[in-house]
């Protein structure tokens, strides 16, 4: 079985986590040796201290390499941060956003790869060496594509509260995440270089080639959003003869994690999981939502609703959500195939 998944940073990394747990217990032989192939978000990605950062991948492969911070959920575990604070010391900035020093090896590695002319997909391989990740990560272009946000103009009275932010700019998505913590509104979300980017080696044969492909509960903007902005991609994605199952990542009209509803505000769609449904209106074939939350209405293709616990509480809820995702497929593949479904 060939499994595809697109994935953000830390709810994808840990949605995957669970996928894979659950397929490699399962008594089901299809499903222990199943490979999974995860398309990547790179529009996060950022050139910082001359280091090129890819969050998203690095997230990913930490994730399911067994290296991540559990508790934040984005870097190394038992990391220090000896580098960044000389940096700061030598007034280099911008110091809202810290490279951990055992982080800091895997950004050298990339950058250096970059600069010897090898593709951003050679680099993530070579990491993912070290890693095994137990998954073949694909990031979603090796062309420089990099969000870009408008901050709307910030009152005078609110600037302390920002930072000192006066709005009315663009800047990257990383300073309006991290330094703003998206408390800023943005008045628009740009991954720029998307529409001129071409898919990674090996995208849109794993989208084509798929048996499922799945979509966890990842920003529906800046992560899966970016991800479709690749031209070829969408289409691969309404092409593909594979069930498209996804995860809503909004739960009781909040985001499960993360700062979903901001992004959502920021291109007029509500924050609930119908709205983001209808994001994929086109290529999806099933969705999983929580218990209580409204079904989306009828679109262009015909959807499964299944209502689920969708909160990655821990490892066990992780792996039975995954579990579900990947159940709601197979029984939309089986009845593509003519197959009854099992009840
Ligand atoms: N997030 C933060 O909130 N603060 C940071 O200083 C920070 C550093 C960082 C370094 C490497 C990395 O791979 C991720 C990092 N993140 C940090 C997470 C990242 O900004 C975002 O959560 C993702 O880009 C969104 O998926």
């Amino acid at each position: 079985m060939r499994i595809t998944a697109l994935a953000g940073g830390v709810g994808g990394a840990r949605f995957l986590r669970g996928l894979l747990a659950a397929l490699r217990s399962s008594d089901d032989p299809a499903r222990r040796e199943a490979e999974l192939t995860v398309v990547v978000n790179t529009a996060d990605d950022v050139t910082l201290h001359g280091l090129r950062i890819s969050p998203d991948l690095d997230s990913v492969m930490y994730t399911l390499g067994g290296g991540i911070d559990e508790t934040r959920g984005w870097g190394r575990s038992e990391e220090t941060s000896g580098v960044a604070d000389e940096l700061a010391r030598y007034g280099r900035t911008p110091t809202w956003f810290t490279l951990g020093d055992k982080d800091i090896a895997t950004h050298l590695v990339r950058t250096q790869a970059l600069a010897e002319g090898r593709t951003l997909s050679r680099a993530t391989e070579e990491l993912c060496r070290r890693w095994a990740p137990d998954a073949r990560l694909l990031p979603m272009t090796d062309d420089v594509v990099e969000t870009h946000v408008d901050l709307a103009p910030v009152p005078e009275a609110e600037r302390a509260a920002h930072d000192g932010e006066a709005g009315g700019r663009r800047v990257h998505f990383q300073e309006w995440w991290v330094r703003l913590h998206a408390a800023v509104p943005a008045l628009a979300i740009e991954p720029v270089g998307a529409a001129a980017a071409r898919p990674a080696p090996g995208v849109l044969e794993a989208l084509g080639g798929a048996d499922v492909v799945v979509l966890p509960p990842s920003n529906p903007v800046v992560s899966i959003g970016s991800i479709l902005a690749v031209p070829g991609i969408r289409q691969a994605l309404v092409d593909t003869p594979a069930p498209v199952v996804g995860v809503s990542p909004v739960v009781g009209g909040a985001p499960v994690r993360g700062m979903a509803d901001a992004c959502l505000a920021a291109i007029g769609v509500p924050t609930t999981a119908a709205a983001v449904a209808g994001l994929y209106a086109d290529l999806l074939d099933g969705w999983l939502i929580a218990e209580g939350d409204e079904a989306p209405a009828p679109g262009p293709r015909p959807l499964a609703v299944r209502r689920r616990p969708l909160l990655m509480s821990g490892p066990a809820a992780t792996a039975a959500l995954a579990g579900a995702a990947l159940d709601l497929a197979l029984e939309l593949a089986g009845e593509r195939a003519g197959e009854v479904a099992p009840a």
